[in-house]
């Protein structure tokens, strides 16, 4: 399958908004992670995964095993604890995010030096793109 490591920056983000009110996040905090930059860190072994998503204001961490389900507490986000399970559809990585929230997970792909990454709550879908650094 593909291969996700390594860093990547991000260049577009679309409703990025729409996915955060969905979650419930505060304006405060909406206004703030808006203007971020965020850069992610994979490391890839096999199905073993380390995603790092860091920024100036707060970082994200989250570590799977395709087809492993675990628990996820989404700490700095919505803090909204979910049973993640992240598998294969051929090359894009898909996680369902079971919880209160209807709808939730995310899909990452690559094509050529760009990661693209699609994340879902309820009715809202963000999309990123981000670029090999
Ligand atoms: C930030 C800043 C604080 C507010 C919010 C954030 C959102 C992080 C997200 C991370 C998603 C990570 C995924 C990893 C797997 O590929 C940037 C920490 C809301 C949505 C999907």
């Amino acid at each position: 399958p593909a291969n996700f490591s390594g860093i990547w920056n991000l260049t577009t983000s679309d409703n990025f908004e729409g996915y955060m009110l969905a979650l419930g996040i505060d304006f405060a905090t909406r206004k703030i992670a808006k203007m971020l930059k965020p850069q992610k860190t994979i490391e890839q072994d096999g199905d073993s995964f380390t995603i790092r998503t860091t920024s100036t204001f707060r970082n994200y961490l989250v570590q799977f095993k395709v087809g492993e389900e675990f628990e996820e507490d989404n700490k700095g986000l919505d803090g909204r604890k979910c049973k993640s399970v992240v598998s294969w559809d051929n090359d894009k990585l898909v996680c369902v995010q079971t919880g209160e929230k209807r709808n939730r997970g995310w899909t990452n792909w690559i094509e050529g030096d760009e990661l693209y990454l699609e994340i879902r709550c309820e009715d809202q879908v963000c999309n990123q793109v981000y670029k090999k650094a």
